[in-house]
């Protein structure tokens, strides 16, 4: 063999794709990385060799796309800054991004090993509650397959979304020890690593031309360590970065206190330090205003904002001015908005611009997206604790707003009210910093995420900034990634549909529209029918497996699956479920067809009416499923411990989508286009995301009920709406609530859920009485209830509904999403 031969070889040796060096790979990790035998190696060890193999033929497309972004002068990037990124697990998705899954099943098939059951052992990187942890993730693989120059960045929790167990009913809480076996999709990048500083003064000094500057002193330094997990496009050999930051002591030793043989409280300091990256904060939707919360969120986003920087000066040196041409940034929410005066402190404490110059790159480079109307989630610092643990920042804010707010003053003079809305801190007994307005105020682009929410924005909750600055508001409909939410978790629906129009969805998804000419085909919609049943025995055998219960997979499967809040109203189904279960009590011959009611669930810790509806729902699952006369027609069933990859088994089982919170509420949802690209039916309110989804699948092909967002908040502040006179004169609705608030389900203790009752007819805790309009659309969920189940006996019609569906959610991909963004705001291109 000459030499080149022989490179040739080695360079092969562990990307190639042949059988034999796979399979060689794999055993030399076992062996060699982990340092076992094949007999003696556990599941684990089998997994992580595995994902070992996947990750060496990643590391070279890895550095070749970053070598081709550096390379290229007109590379833009774009930062999609995020406190949650709900990844879920990576091996399969890798396999699949990287086309291979033939190549890797062959050989593991020759080692008899099943590529299925290993997949299962890896755990989720469940960094994100819900639905903005997991359109981050989504996003990610969208801008890999689009070939954008895109990087993560965020925090690498120690402890992801805690594990939900159910002890009599009630959730618990368990620690979700992602990390304690080691991860094999991350490289710490030490070399890379960055100081964080808090707490600490501003001080003034004159430069060297006399110009009045700022320093920030004495401050508490952390290091910030990077740690990279590549993001493998489809088909296109892109890798990204997602750059997670964890937070690491300087001193392990405090040697002050060491010297004077404090030997404990010389490494106090350190554990406070690594305290920061240590856990997800667990509330979706809910604001605390915790000291902890605010250091994540500026440690993530300085540690961000100096690693561009850097990356910028190595390719452009200290020419500012282009700063906004190369570069963009994303913030996801508020969470990471301190990033607008981290950069601003930089340009002008340590780069030495000026003020003018330093503003005009700040608001250029970044865009802000909104996730969210409900006013407690929005986030405000009080200011006292914000100078204490950022100074200097706090400064900035001050002389961004009054340059901001003078500037106002000229357009409405005298007008207080536009002054009050509009700045940045909020007066009253505790001074606040209000997050929003940072956000809007240091961007040049605002987005919402659906058509409707973004109106919302406009005309409600950012009115006053919309008057100024119309042509700052956009709106980026939400979408999700058909790599994962169709071809990784339905494969028979995705070999289904390859085998009739080709394999094009996979990079368009609006390839889907030629299924609509199988819309009458008996033959294709059998077929499709099959691949529903399978999915539904799939998930039956989990039911079975973890909670010991039968389900017929015959029944309709009516899916509920979100996080637990009461604007979502899972209660508004559980009281329809116990409205049919009286039917049956009360006439056990009431035609219906078999239903399986599946909610998935997690409730904020804090959050007692969430968790008391979880209780309310599994205390009504027991009842029911353990009651002949109604078991064989009606099942309820709570599966625990929600998360990624369990959506990944449910949602392709699933006859019937619950998206029904109340309208001008859910900003987008997601899980609703992940169900209809999966072939349920939807119920839902007109509402975020819904309404889309209604104009692409047709009225005639979904089931929409209740009130509109306009009617809602027209009846809101007509003060008209009574609960408690509906009650009064509504017998159905008397007797599911006057159950709720009996003994019956609570197995003899009759105040259980008084709160449920008080809450919904009187209000509790000073909220309105049923706040989010149970009462009001009941009858109309009922009666659309009633239609699902006409349709069901139908089953040629039920397939061809759920069959367009399929064919006509193409723009809810979220490389639709992405392709919007990158044209609309980030103006960048592919490389
Ligand atoms: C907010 C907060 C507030 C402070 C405490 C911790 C915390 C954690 C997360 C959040 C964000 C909640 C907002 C959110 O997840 N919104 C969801 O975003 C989805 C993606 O745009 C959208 O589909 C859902 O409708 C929306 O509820």
């Amino acid at each position: 063999m000459d030499s080149m031969q022989s490179n040739n070889l080695i360079n092969n040796l562990r990307t190639s794709l042949d059988t034999n060096v796979i399979k060689q790979n794999y055993l030399d990790h076992l062996n060699l990385s982990l340092g076992k035998d094949f007999k003696n190696s556990t599941p684990w060890d089998k997994f992580y060799s595995l994902s070992l193999v996947i990750r060496d033929r990643i590391i070279k497309k890895w550095h070749e796309t970053q070598q081709k972004y550096y390379k290229n002068d007109k590379t833009k990037r774009v930062h999609y800054l995020s406190i949650e990124f709900l990844i879920g697990r990576l091996l399969y998705n890798n396999i699949l991004n990287l086309q291979i899954e033939d190549e890797i099943k062959n050989a593991m098939n020759e080692l008899n090993i099943s590529l299925e059951e290993l997949a299962e052992i890896e755990p989720d990187a469940g960094l994100g509650n819900g639905g903005l942890g997991r359109l981050a993730a989504c996003f990610l693989d969208s801008i890999a397959t689009l070939g954008i120059p895109g990087y993560g960045y965020g925090l690498r929790y120690e402890y992801g979304i805690f594990k939900q167990i159910f002890e009599d009913g009630f959730q618990k809480e368990l620690p979700d020890d992602w990390l304690k076996n080691g991860y094999p999709w991350e490289i710490e990048r030490k070399d890379r690593a960055v100081k964080v500083k808090f707490y600490g003064r501003s001080e003034p000094y004159k430069d060297n031309n006399g110009h009045l500057r700022f320093r920030w002193v004495d401050t508490y330094d952390i290091l910030a360590v990077p740690y990279d997990i590549p993001i493998v496009g489809y088909g296109n050999n892109v890798v990204n970065t997602l750059r997670l930051w964890s937070s690491k002591s300087i001193n392990d030793f405090d040697f002050d206190n060491f010297q004077k043989g404090n030997y404990i409280k010389a490494s106090e300091s350190k554990i406070i330090s690594e305290s920061i990256s240590k856990v997800l904060y667990p509330n979706d939707a809910f604001y605390a205003g915790r000291e902890l919360r605010i250091k994540q969120e500026y440690f993530f986003v300085s540690a961000s904002i100096q690693d561009i920087i850097r990356r910028f000066k190595a390719q452009f040196g200290t020419n500012f001015k282009l700063f906004p041409e190369k570069n963009v940034i994303q913030l996801n929410d508020t969470h990471p908005a301190l990033a607008i005066p981290e950069l601003m402190r930089i340009l002008l404490d340590e780069e030495l611009l000026s003020w003018e110059e330093a503003w005009e790159i700040t608001k250029k480079t970044f865009a802000y997206t909104n996730h969210t109307v409900m006013p407690e989630a929005l986030e405000k610092w009080e200011v006292h604790l914000f100078e204490k643990l950022l100074p200097r920042h706090l400064e900035i804010l001050y002389e961004i707003n009054s340059r901001f707010l003078n500037n106002v003053s000229k357009f409405y003079p005298n007008d207080i009210n536009k002054i009050r809305n509009l700045s940045i801190f909020e007066e009253g007994s505790v001074k606040q910093v209000r997050m929003a307005n940072l956000s809007i105020i240091g961007s040049f682009s605002v987005n919402g995420v659906s058509k409707l929410h973004t109106e919302i924005l406009k005309n409600k909750v950012f009115k006053d900034f919309y008057d100024i600055w119309p042509e700052k508001f956009n709106n980026k409909t939400n979408g999700i990634t058909q790599r994962r939410w169709l071809l990784q978790c339905n494969p028979e629906l995705s070999n289904l549909i390859t085998k009739h129009i080709g394999n094009k969805w996979i990079i368009d998804l609006d390839e889907l529209k030629k299924l609509e000419k199988y819309a009458d085909d008996k033959e294709f919609l059998n077929n499709f029918h099959n691949v529903k049943q399978k999915n539904k025995i799939r998930l039956s055998n989990y039911i079975y497996k973890t909670l010991n219960i039968k389900v017929d997979p015959e029944s309709i499967f009516d899916v509920q699956v979100k996080r637990l809040h009461e604007y979502k109203r899972q209660l508004l189904n559980a009281m329809h479920i116990i409205y049919l279960y009286l039917k049956l009590k009360d006439d056990p011959n009431y035609d219906i067809v078999p239903r399986t009611f599946i909610f998935g669930a997690k409730a904020a810790p804090g959050y007692k009416m969430a968790k008391l509806i979880i209780k309310l729902i599994n205390s009504i699952a027991e009842v029911i499923n353990n009651d002949t006369t109604v078991n064989k027609k009606l099942k309820v069933v709570f599966i625990p411990n929600y998360n990624v990859s369990l959506a990944e088994i449910i949602i392709p089982a699933a006859n019937v989508s619950e998206q029904i919170s109340t309208a001008g509420k859910e900003a987008s949802g997601t899980g609703n286009m992940k169900f209809a690209l999966n072939g349920a039916l939807t119920i839902g309110t007109l509402d975020g995301a819904n309404i889309e989804i209604k104009e692409c699948v047709g009225e005639e092909n979904i089931f929409i009920f209740g009130l509109t967002a306009e009617q809602v908040q027209r009846l809101k502040e007509s003060r008209l709406y009574n609960p408690y006179e509906i009650y009064l004169k509504n017998e159905t609705i008397r007797k599911i609530l006057d159950l709720i608030n009996s003994d019956y389900f609570s197995k003899g203790n009759s105040e259980l859920f008084s709160d449920i009752f008080q809450s919904l007819l009187f209000g509790i805790n000073g909220g309105y009485p049923d706040e989010y309009m149970l009462l009001a659309d009941f009858d109309s969920y009922k009666t659309k209830h009633k239609e699902i189940d006409k349709l069901y006996r139908q089953t040629f019609k039920w397939n061809k509904k759920a069959l367009l569906n399929v064919a006509r959610v193409g723009m809810f991909s979220s490389d639709r999403t992405i392709k919007e963004y990158a044209e609309d705001i980030w103006k960048v291109e592919k490389i």
